[in-house]
């Protein structure tokens, strides 16, 4: 193909000879952009491309859609199954039978021995939602640990408590078609145009179409501030100070909706009575903004015809991660702003499929969002699946974050691992390193043999990923999206849905239950547990081909609808008690590790744009490793000059927990107080975070700890680089 002016240096692009397009739906991040991948005569994948019409992205994709087909030949994928007696030897390639009957006959041995919940499983929000069904199943009904969670507790978990708190159930209420009709838009700790690139796209076509108020709250000067109206660079840690302040203003001016409060919310005097307490003055002492800016973002925000919120993990990692959301809550519930067009408390979710895991892998309770604590939800899930509804464990058992520590204390004697590497992404890697050395036994099923979190298991799974395996996707406005098979596992690699029929087979419980071979049986069993009445989480109007044609569907999708729901809580009635949404009174209390002498600098982390997460996929692809090899930090060029700190030198960082050498990076994006580490390497950021854990959510506060800096020199700092796994 060649494009250009006659005469003039024409651009080509290789013709990729693609003979066939497949459809998917994005393996990385929540925005959920349809795509198809190109395949060539022998079937290889060689290209990507926007899927055009599709409601999401309208044929857009950021970089890593772009170049989502490279995944496919990557290095570092596992082939075969592993197996070791100890840590530390090395590992001998097995079959699939000896690895699966070890890992049955482990997890039966430790739990006959210690107790059921001696067992441990830490999933994901990267499977299909197919597999995070069934793996809830054979959790839930087959294996029966109640200490079973998600990598989501490090992610979304303030939001799924948040939510919960205010509106009594989970489920984000807005969606991206908010846009084109707000008159006003606040973003909490998010950076839209790196880490959700194609909702920033759409975010700024509707700004284009019709100028409204942008304000983004953030301590550093991200991408998304630079292009904001209005920054709010906010003193780390203390957002619920500046949302209880824009409500004492609120109602301090009578700028809120009364009647929707009278008819639709509970507790309004005790919240009023709270933020009586947060005046401007006092609030901006705590919070770092100015009083006159708070109250002037207060009347734009309560005098916008309407006005949303949307927000991602600046709030939920934090100590007051779920107050932060409920504060949030607050704030469009006062100004009645929930369940309209252009009025909603938007969570802008992490993995391509974080809602997926919330909806249906049973993790914090039972599937479809229902509850152990609900007697009708345990004897309709234990009917549904022949089992016995006692089985089921009285309430949620532990978290992520507190699976580590039970670990430490001998609760927890076997760990099964799925598609997440703790080594890198938990806080305090020097702890999490001794946990896990402890264990009797670990298994770790990921599609990268590489993945850090493998130099512990005595198992090794090898799991098909993206693209090597069909099923649907949940995006963060609850749009359930397809990924057709494409290609091929390599190896012996095998779909996670495969493993956990596999599994299931090996107890006797497991055999007595029916486990659907294929993910459209899966997605079928699904839609008939999804119906009921009053349920909002419906799909039983959905099909994997319907899905396809619309290219996604957001539930609610009822049997006989033509297509799904753009908006809950419409109609003013919440999943409470009483239909009332909760109106929540939260005091801030500082319980943070902040700077002081010793530790001087704020450690912010988060992520670049090329990248995701622990580098699994995204390094082994030169198109994006290019941009960021090297680990890095941001720091401001005048506290670089008061140290002697030079750009693209090492520094040594300290920290209570441990240290880490990275490259500096001279930036204003950061305050003279402040660093920021991207957290995508390993042996880096996670060596010196502490994760502080939020009341409800039990996630980490992985963007606030102190930190200080040390000159190190620059040869041993180089030999250190080569040393760390980097690809
Ligand atoms: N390119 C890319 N995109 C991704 C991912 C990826 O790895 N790479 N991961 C996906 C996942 S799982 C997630 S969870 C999302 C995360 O998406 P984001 O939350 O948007 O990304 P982060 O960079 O983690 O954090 C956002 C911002 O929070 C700010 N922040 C820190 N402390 C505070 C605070 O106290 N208050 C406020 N208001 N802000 C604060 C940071 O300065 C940072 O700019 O991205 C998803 N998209
Ligand atoms: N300091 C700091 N730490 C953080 C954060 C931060 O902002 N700062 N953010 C936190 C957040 S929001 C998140 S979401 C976590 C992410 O942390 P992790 O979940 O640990 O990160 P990933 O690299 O996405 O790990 C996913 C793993 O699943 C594998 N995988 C991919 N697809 C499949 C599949 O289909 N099947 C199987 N079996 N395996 C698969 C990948 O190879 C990879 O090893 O990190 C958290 N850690
Ligand atoms: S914005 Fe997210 S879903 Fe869309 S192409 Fe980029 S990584 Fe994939
Ligand atoms: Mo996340």
């Amino acid at each position: 193909m060649i494009f250009g002016r006659k005469n003039r240096k024409p651009i080509s692009i290789t013709d990729k000879k693609v003979v066939e397009w497949k459809y998917a739906v994005c393996g990385y991040c929540s925005t959920g952009c349809s795509l198809e991948v190109g395949l060539n005569s022998e079937g290889k994948p060689v290209a990507s491309r926007g899927k055009g019409n599709a409601p999401v992205n309208q044929g857009k994709l950021c970089i890593k859609g772009i170049f989502e087909h490279e995944l496919s030949g990557t290095s570092g994928r596992g082939k075969e199954p592993l197996i070791r007696n100890r840590i530390y030897e090395n590992f001998n390639v097995t079959d699939w039978d000896t690895a699966l009957d070890k890992t049955a006959s482990e997890f039966k041995r430790i739990q006959d021995k210690y107790g059921r919940d001696s067992v441990a499983i830490v999933s994901t929000g990267q499977l299909l939602t197919e597999e995070f069904y069934t793996l809830g199943k054979l959790v839930r009904g087959v294996i029966g640990t109640n200490n079973y969670d998600g990598n989501t507790t490090l992610c979304m978990a303030s939001a799924v408590s948040g939510y919960k708190r205010s509106f009594g159930s989970d489920g984000p209420p807005g969606c991206y078609a908010d846009f084109e009709e707000t008159s006003c838009l606040m973003a909490f700790g998010s950076n839209l145009p790196e880490q959700h690139p194609i909702i920033y796209w759409k975010l700024k076509e509707a700004l284009e179409k019709r100028k409204f108020p942008l304000i983004v709250v953030d301590p550093r000067v991200t991408m998304f501030a630079q292009f904001a109206d209005i920054h709010l660079p906010i003193t780390p840690g203390t957002d619920l100070v500046l949302l209880n302040a824009l409500a004492h203003v609120i109602l301090k001016e009578g700028l809120q909706k009364q009647e929707y409060i009278d008819a639709h919310c509970n507790d309004f005097e005790a919240f009023k009575a709270t933020v009586e307490k947060y005046d401007p003055v006092t609030a901006s002492r705590i919070c770092g903004i100015d009083p006159d800016t708070i109250k002037h973002v207060a009347r734009i925000y309560a005098k916008a015809p309407s006005a949303m919120s949307i927000w991602t993990m600046g709030i939920n990692q934090s100590t007051h991660g779920t107050d932060g959301v409920c504060g949030i809550n607050n704030l469009n519930l006062i100004t009645g702003n929930i369940g309209v067009a252009g009025g909603t408390s938007l969570s802008i979710t992490g993995q391509c499929n974080a809602m997926g895991t919330r909806e249906w892998s049973s993790c914090s309770g039972l599937p479809g969002y229902r509850m152990l604590e609900k007697q009708q939800h345990r004897d309709e899930v234990a009917q549904f699946w022949g089992v016995d509804e006692s089985f089921f464990p009285a309430k949620r058992g532990l978290q992520q974050t507190d699976i580590f520590p039970a670990i430490e204390s001998g609760e927890i004697k076997a760990l099964w691992i799925v598609a997440t590497n703790p080594l890198t992404s938990m806080p305090n890697q020097p702890r999490i390193k001794k946990a896990l050395e402890k264990l009797e036994f670990m298994v770790v099923q990921d599609g990268y043999q590489d993945c850090e979190t493998v130099d512990f298991a005595h198992v090794y799974l090898p799991a098909a990923v993206w693209g090597e395996k069909e099923g649907v996707q949940t995006n963060t406005e609850r749009r359930v999206n397809l990924v057709r098979k494409f290609t091929e596992p390599p190896g012996n690699a095998k779909a996670d849905y495969w493993i956990f029929n596999e599994l299931a087979k090996r107890f006797e419980r497991g055999r007595q239950i029916r486990f659907p071979e294929t993910s459209s049986e899966i997605f079928d069993e699904m839609k008939l547990l999804s119906k009921g009445e009053g349920r909002n989480l419906d799909i039983s109007g959905m099909s994997h081909d319907l899905i396809e044609a619309q290219r996604g569907i957001q539930w609610p999708m009822r049997e006989g609808d033509e297509t799904g729901n753009p908006r809950l809580y419409s109609d003013g009635v919440f999943a409470t008690p009483n239909g009332k949404a909760n109106l929540l009174a939260m005091d801030y209390i500082e319980d943070n590790e902040v700077p002081d002498d010793s530790f001087p600098f704020w450690l912010n982390s988060g992520r670049v744009v090329e990248h995701f997460h622990t580098r699994t996929k995204t390094g082994k692809i030169g198109n994006l490793n290019k941009f960021s090899p090297t680990p890095y930090m941001e720091m401001n060029p005048d506290s670089a000059r008061e140290l002697g700190v030079e750009h693209q030198k090492y520094v040594r960082l300290v920290s209570r927990r441990g240290d880490a050498v990275v490259m500096v990076q001279l930036t204003q994006r950061v305050a003279r107080n402040m660093v920021f580490i991207p957290m995508h390497y390993h042996d880096c950021v996670n060596r010196l975070s502490l994760g502080l854990l939020d009341p409800y959510s039990r996630q980490p506060a992985f963007k606030q700890c102190a930190v200080r800096i040390e000159h190190i020199d620059q040869k041993e700092a180089a030999q250190l680089n080569v040393e760390r796994r980097a690809f």
